[in-house]
């Protein structure tokens, strides 16, 4: 087996707090794969496979890269398929599909409004004034206003997560059913990036995500148990 390479999103404190780099590493463990994590900043992203990527999670393998952490999770089944799938079968691929989807429409960018003071702050000095140029163009107005009318932007990640909160009423310990699956990552992933940079709470203490987010961080010898999820809830 060749050797794998992941270029992980490194900010402050050796924090990895990239929410598509956290699925792919639930991929490669899932897949019982180990790798080589490369820590990048924003700014090295250009550098890597002579400026072919703009954004990690890249993985390379065997003289080739592989970039976007749905390529990514789709180059990983196609490579290693004796190994336990993410996609056990077409519609489960096209229904992670939708997962992801919706949860970056109904959850992710509130996430990014309500932190993306925190993570400018998180980030280490090089990526700073990149990153406050470019989501400041990306918005329209400067992090520091989109900071100020946060506990509204909070309010709606929150609700967005309320088609996961329903799924886990119905009592199977993971959104996969009996078995973690990659919707699994999906969703940890957005919750484990907030742990990693919010200095604001986004759950309340009785959420019912929060005894999921355990369960997801407990996985492969605790691999989410890096982020301490304190600091999630209120
Ligand atoms: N659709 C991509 C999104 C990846 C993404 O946005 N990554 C961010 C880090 S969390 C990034 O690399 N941004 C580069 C930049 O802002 O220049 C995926 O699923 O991999």
């Amino acid at each position: 087996m060749t050797a794998i390479r992941l270029y992980d999103l490194q900010v402050r404190d050796d924090r990895r707090p990239s929410p598509f780099c956290w699925r792919i590493k639930y991929a490669l463990a899932h897949k019982g794969l180990s790798y080589e994590a490369v820590p990048v900043g924003l700014t090295d992203i250009p550098a890597i496979a002579g400026g072919a990527h703009k954004t990690v999670p890249i993985v390379e393998e065997g003289g080739k890269t592989f970039c976007d952490s749905w390529v990514i999770a789709d180059h990983l089944d196609e490579a290693y398929p004796d190994r336990p799938r993410l996609f056990g079968s077409p519609t489960e691929r096209e229904l992670c599909r939708f997962v992801e989807l919706s949860l970056f429409m109904s959850a992710g960018r509130a996430l990014l409004k309500s932190y993306v003071k925190d993570i400018h702050d998180h980030l280490l000095d090089k990526d700073r004034a990149y990153f406050r140029q470019s989501r400041e163009k990306l918005f329209g107005c400067t992090l520091e206003e989109l900071a100020g009318a946060r506990a509204e932007h909070i309010d709606s990640a929150r609700a967005g997560f309320d088609s996961v909160r329903l799924t886990l009423k119905g009592g199977a310990p993971f959104l996969s059913g009996a078995h973690p699956g990659y919707a699994d990552y999906i969703v940890a992933g957005f919750l484990l990036w907030i742990a990693s940079i919010g200095t604001a709470p986004l759950l309340k203490s009785d959420d019912p995500l929060l005894p999921w987010l355990d369960r997801v961080q407990g996985l492969y010898g605790g691999l989410g148990r890096s982020v301490p999820a304190g600091a999630l809830a209120a």
